[in-house]
C-alpha cells in the first residue's frame, strides 16, 4: 500500500484554523469583547462563532444604531468600539455611525463582509455587490481591506492604531465573504496575528510650547478655560482637576466634558456662559474645537474683536488656526499636556483677580436664581424645566448613572437643567447634532461600564432609533427611556399652512402612547402625566434595573423652534403665512 492514507492521518492531525477564527482571536488577543451588529451574508457565522468563544454580540435592529453603539463604545473605553455588519445596504446603514464617529473623534471599526472581488469589480452583479472600500474610503480616518487569512492578524492591528492613535476616528475593515472559509495551519495563524503594543502612544508637547503658553497665561486678567469631550475622552481626570484647581481659572464645559469636574464645582462658570465667553481675554482650549459649537471663536458673542488670546491643546496639529489665530499652540495628547503645564506652573502661580471671580459668581447667582424659578413650577401638563427638574434631581441622588439626550428642546434644555458629577456620564448628539444616536449609545453604555443609562429623549429623536426597545428588552439591560411627547418636531401645535388635510410637517399623532411599545416586547411602560408621577416611575426603573419607557406627557405648546439654536435655521422671506 501506498504512504496515503498514513499521510492523511497525520494531515488531519495538524490543527487547523479558518478567516473566522483569525478575525475573533485577532479581536480578543487585543482586548476587544464586544462586537455590535446585525447577522446575514457573509457574517452570520462570525457572530456565532465569537459568542462560542466568549466574546458579547449585541444583535441590532438596524446597523445605524449597532454603528452608534460601539461608537460611543470607543469613547467611553479608548478602546475602538466594533460594529459588525453584512454588505452593501447593512454596510451604508452602518456608515452613517461610522462617519458621525470620526467627526466627534470617537474610535470605532465597522467591520463588513463584502461580497466577491471579481464580480465586484468586473460589475457583474454579485449578491449585494458594492464597492464598499471606495465607498467608506472619503468618511472615515482610514479604510483597510484583507484578502487573505494570513493578513488577518495586520489587518486588524493596523485599523486598531488607525481609530485610536492620534485624533481618534472611525476605521473601515473589509471582509470579503471567502476570507472567512480560509483555512490554514492554526500554529502559523496563531504566529501572523499581531497584539498592538502601546496604540495610542503619548505625545509629549515640546517644553517651548508650554512655556509659551504659560507666558500668555500668566499676562491674563479674565482667564477662563473651555473643557471639550477631547478632554472627558483623554481620561486625564485627576491631572485636568488637579489644573484647573492650581490655576483658579474658572471653567466652562462643552456638552459631553460637563461632569469632568461637576457641574457645582465652584470654578465652574457654566451658569455664567455667555458672560466668560464676551468678556475673558485669554482662553484655554482642552480637547474642545473652535467650531459652530462656539461660534467659530468669533463674532459678538466672543466679545470686541482682537479682545481675546487662544491658547489650545489638541493631539491633532492641523486644528491649530482652523478658525482663528492660536497665540499658543500645544500639540500632544492632553494628559500629557496638562500634567506638563502643572509641572511648569510651579508653586506660586497667581491666581485670577478677585474682579473676575466676583464679577463671574454674581453673574452665575442671578442666572441660577432665574432658572430656579422656572424649575419650581408644577405645570400639567407639565413644560421642560418642570420635567427635567426631576431628572434633575434623580442624577444627583445617582450620579453614576450615564445620562444619554438627544432632541431639539429636550436636548438644549436638559443640557441645561441636569448638573453632571461624573466624567464621561453625559453622551449626547455631539458635533453634528444628529437624531438617532439614543438608543445605540444607551446600549453600549449600559453593555460597556454595567451602569444604570438614563435616556432623554425628544418623541421625534426617540424614533430613529426606536425599535432598539425590542433589544434592550432581549438583553435586559438597565435602561429607562423617558419620552418628552410634545406631539412633534419643536412643538406639536403646528398648523399645515395650506390647509389641507395633512398634518404640518413637524406634527405627529396628538397623544402616542410610546410606553405601550415596550410593554409588547416585556417592558415596563409608564404614562407620566406630572412631575410626581414621573419622579416615582424612573426611581423604580433605576432601583428595579428593568428596562422602562416612561411617555413624559409634554405641553405641545411649550417648545421653540430648533430649541436653541433657531438661528441658523433659514427661513423663507416669501413663505405663506402660518408657515
Ligand atoms: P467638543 O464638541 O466637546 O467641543 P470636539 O469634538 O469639538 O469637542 O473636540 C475634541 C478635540 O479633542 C478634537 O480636536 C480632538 O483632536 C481632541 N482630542 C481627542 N482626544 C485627545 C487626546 N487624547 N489628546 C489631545 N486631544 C485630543
Ligand atoms: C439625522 C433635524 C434636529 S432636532 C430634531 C430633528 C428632526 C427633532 C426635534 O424634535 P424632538 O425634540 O426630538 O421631538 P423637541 O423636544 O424639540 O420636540 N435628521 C438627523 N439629524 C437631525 N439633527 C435632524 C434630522 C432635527
Ligand atoms: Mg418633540
Amino acid at each position: 500500500m501506498s504512504a496515503a492514507p498514513e499521510q492523511t492521518t497525520e494531515e488531519a492531525e495538524v490543527e487547523m484554523t479558518d478567516g473566522f477564527h483569525l478575525v475573533i482571536d485577532a479581536l480578543k488577543l487585543n482586548g476587544i469583547n464586544n462586537i455590535y451588529g446585525v447577522p446575514g451574508i457573509p457574517i452570520t457565522d462570525l457572530g456565532r462563532l465569537a459568542q462560542a468563544e466568549g466574546m458579547r454580540v449585541i444583535s441590532f435592529r438596524h446597523e445605524q444604531n449597532a454603528g452608534n453603539a460601539a461608537a460611543i463604545a470607543g469613547y467611553l473605553t479608548k478602546s475602538p468600539g466594533i460594529c459588525l455588519t453584512v454588505s452593501a445596504p447593512g454596510f451604508l446603514n452602518g456608515l452613517v455611525a461610522l462617519a458621525n464617529a470620526t467627526t466627534n473623534c470617537f474610535p470605532m471599526i465597522l467591520i463588513s463582509g463584502s461580497s466577491e472581488r471579481e464580480i465586484v469589480d468586473l460589475q457583474q452583479g454579485d449578491y449585494e455587490e458594492m464597492d464598499q472600500l471606495a465607498i467608506a474610503k472619503p468618511l472615515c480616518k482610514a479604510a483597510f481591506r484583507v484578502l487573505h487569512a494570513a493578513d488577518i492578524g495586520i489587518g486588524v492591528a493596523r485599523a486598531i492604531r488607525a481609530a485610536v492613535s492620534g485624533r481618534p476616528g472611525g476605521v473601515y475593515l473589509d471582509l470579503p465573504g471567502k476570507l472567512f472559509g480560509q483555512v490554514m495551519e492554526a500554529e502559523a495563524g496563531r504566529r501572523s496575528l499581531v497584539k498592538v503594543i502601546d496604540p495610542a502612544p503619548a505625545q509629549i508637547p515640546a517644553p517651548s510650547a508650554i512655556e509659551r503658553a504659560l507666558d500668555v497665561l500668566r499676562g491674563a486678567k479674565k482667564p477662563l478655560i473651555i473643557l471639550g469631550k477631547g478632554a472627558a475622552y483623554a481620561q486625564a481626570d485627576d491631572d485636568i482637576r488637579a489644573f484647573v484647581e492650581k490655576s483658579g481659572i474658572p471653567f466652562t464645559p462643552m456638552s459631553m466634558a460637563k461632569g469632568l469636574l461637576p457641574d457645582l464645582h465652584p470654578q465652574c462658570a457654566a451658569a455664567a456662559r455667555s458672560t466668560v465667553l464676551a468678556e475673558s481675554d485669554v482662553v484655554v482650549m482642552i480637547g474642545a474645537r473652535l467650531n459652530w459649537l462656539l461660534s467659530h471663536g468669533k463674532g459678538k458673542q466672543w466679545g470686541p474683536p482682537g479682545s481675546k488670546k487662544f491658547i489650545q491643546i489638541d493631539i491633532e496639529p492641523r486644528e491649530m488656526d482652523s478658525n482663528v489665530e492660536i497665540a499658543a499652540p500645544i500639540v500632544g495628547d492632553i494628559g500629557s499636556c496638562v500634567s506638563a503645564l502643572l509641572k511648569a506652573m510651579g508653586d506660586d502661580w497667581q491666581h485670577p483677580p478677585a474682579e473676575w471671580t466676583a464679577a463671574i459668581n454674581a453673574k452665575k447667582e442671578t442666572n441660577i436664581a432665574r432658572m430656579a424659578t422656572r424649575l419650581g413650577k408644577n405645570s400639567s401638563p407639565m413644560d421642560y424645566h418642570s420635567a427635567l427638574r426631576v431628572l434633575r434631581d434623580v442624577i444627583k441622588e445617582r450620579p453614576d448613572t450615564i445620562l444619554v439626550n438627544e432632541g431639539a428642546n429636550t436636548l438644549d434644555q436638559a443640557r441645561g437643567v441636569i448638573d453632571m458629577y461624573q466624567p464621561r456620564k453625559r453622551l449626547d448628539v455631539g458635533t453634528w447634532g444628529v437624531m438617532g444616536i439614543g438608543m445605540g449609545f444607551a446600549i453600549a453604555a449600559t453593555v460597556e461600564t454595567g451602569k444604570p443609562v438614563l435616556a432623554i429623549e425628544g418623541d421625534s429623536a426617540f424614533g430613529f432609533s426606536g425599535m432598539e426597545v425590542e433589544t434592550i428588552c432581549r438583553y435586559n439591560l438597565p435602561i429607562c427611556i423617558v419620552v418628552f411627547n410634545n406631539d412633534g418636531i419643536y412643538r406639536g401645535d403646528g398648523v399645515n399652512p395650506g390647509g389641507g388635510d395633512d398634518p404640518a410637517t413637524t406634527m405627529f399623532v396628538p397623544g402616542s402612547r410610546y410606553d405601550r411599545m415596550i410593554e409588547s416586547f416585556g417592558g415596563v411602560g409608564v404614562n407620566a402625566t406630572t412631575p410626581d408621577e414621573l419622579k416615582q416611575a424612573v426611581d423604580a426603573a433605576i432601583a428595579s434595573g428593568k428596562p422602562t419607557l416612561i411617555n413624559a406627557v409634554i405641553d405641545p405648546a411649550a417648545g421653540s423652534e430648533s430649541g436653541n439654536i433657531g438661528n441658523l435655521n433659514p427661513k423663507s422671506a416669501l413663505k405663506k403665512k402660518g408657515a
